[in-house]
């Protein structure tokens, strides 16, 4: 078996020891364990003779280039934050993978030089709105966005200012004309090359999503004096929605929902809820179809809440359409996959990737290992080494062809 794919994994799992958790892997935007991913990363970086810095956004930032090479130069990368008691290998893999792929290209007398990118923000966890890295490299970071909060009431640019940067800075963090392109390996996340018994697929596009936070405002009252038909019991009126999510999501075809976060308020067993707060996750690869069914979705919230006398406040938390990778890179990538012997596989991605935001800016293509048993966002996530060496040697033959194309 490969040295260099079993070294990755090693790697992989070392990171997820730097943790918010002790005995868990739960590292949200510019919290302390970053810097420690930082530290890490960048001596890695520093050995392959990169040089580092970090953007006002937090993204760590690696830059190889080759003697005589002018500006121009491809980008790699991933995410280095997580969901909480996250796998080891989300984002990250993509980051180390990108490393092991600057360290092989140097034999190769690259007309460009490579940039890698460890992406502070992608999940959305502390903040509540993901691709925070992403955005201020494809110069798409709002300034409005800035106040945003965390749960505990610290805003985006107390958080930087805290790790030690500096949010005046951020629109620097922007790609200049030089970035001719991004590429992010990533697992897949889903079960679809497992179930096909492939390596490694290329990826032409990535779902569109939409996010919301919502409020269903009822009243809290006595568990005990309060008779049924009187009540105005938010989270009775959350489980009603929650199952019309389900069911509305079930019967329409390709169409994902989820509600992943729920409070409750004053979450005692002897109060009646007075006040929910929600999440709605709603994903389809046609954005027409995911925009009429978060209506749809909206609409139910909306008359289950005036049915009960209730409130609703909501708010939409990300909006992103539907994504194509650019063509000529997805070319590049089948050419690559069947170049280093793997079948021809292409395929959509589910998830969302910083590649969504990126692709807004430059060329962008991603590759997918397989993810066995399907599972991701969970602490049993895995990667299996064949594909962690099929992915390298994928990764270095799609930049011989980028670079046989651009010479
Ligand atoms: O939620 C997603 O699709 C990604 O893993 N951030
Ligand atoms: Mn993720
Ligand atoms: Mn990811």
């Amino acid at each position: 078996m490969s040295d260099r794919a079993r070294r990755a994994i090693e790697e992989c799992r070392t990171i997820a020891h730097m943790s918010e958790e002790p005995g868990s892997t739960t590292r949200r935007f510019l919290t302390s364990p970053v810097h420690q991913v930082h530290q890490h990363v960048r001596s890695r970086m520093e050995s392959l003779g990169m040089s580092v810095h970090v953007d006002a956004a937090g993204n760590l930032r690696g830059l190889w280039k080759p003697s005589g090479e002018s500006n121009r130069r491809f980008i790699l990368g991933s995410h280095i934050d997580t969901v909480p008691d996250a796998g080891a290998f989300d984002g990250v893999l993509g980051v180390v993978l990108a490393l092991d792929v600057v360290a092989s290209a140097r034999r190769l007398e690259l007309p460009l030089s490579l940039e890698v990118i460890a992406f502070s923000e992608e999940e959305g966890v502390r903040f509540g709105f993901p691709f925070i890295g992403s955005r201020a490299v494809a110069g798409r970071f709002d300034a409005a966005m800035l106040g945003l909060k965390d749960s505990d009431g610290i805003t985006i640019r107390q958080a930087i200012e805290n790790f030690g940067l500096d949010p005046g800075k951020l629109e620097d963090a922007a790609a200049d004309e030089h970035a001719v392109g991004f590429l992010e390996i990533h697992i897949e996340q889903g079960p679809v090359l497992e179930a096909e018994g492939l390596n490694v697929a290329a990826v032409t596009s990535i779902v569109g999503q939409t996010r919301l936070d919502l409020e269903l405002i009822g009243h809290a009252n006595h568990a005990g004096t309060t008779p049924m038909h009187l009540r105005r019991d938010a989270l009775a009126a959350a489980a009603e929605w929650i199952t019309k999510v389900e069911a509305l999501a079930t019967k329409t075809e390709g169409l994902v929902a989820t509600v992943g976060k729920l409070k409750a308020q004053p979450n005692a067993g002897n109060v009646i809820p007075g006040l929910v707060e929600l999440s709605l996750d709603v994903r389809h690869v046609h954005d027409s179809a995911r925009r009429a069914a978060v209506d749809d979705i909206v609409e139910h919230a909306q008359a289950i809440a005036t049915r009960r006398g209730l409130a609703l406040d909501w708010s939409k938390k990300m909006d992103e359409p539907s994504v194509p990778m650019d063509e000529r890179l997805t070319a590049f990538m089948t050419d690559a996959i069947e170049g280093a012997g793997f079948p021809a596989k292409s395929m959509p991605s589910g998830a969302g990737h910083d590649a969504m935001i990126m692709a807004g800016r430059m060329p962008t293509e991603m590759l997918f290992l397989r993810s066995p048993g399907g599972l991701s966002h969970h602490p049993d996530e895995a990667v299996r080494e064949e594909d962690v060496e099929a992915a390298l040697q994928v990764g270095e033959k799609f930049l011989q062809r980028l670079a046989a194309e651009i010479r």
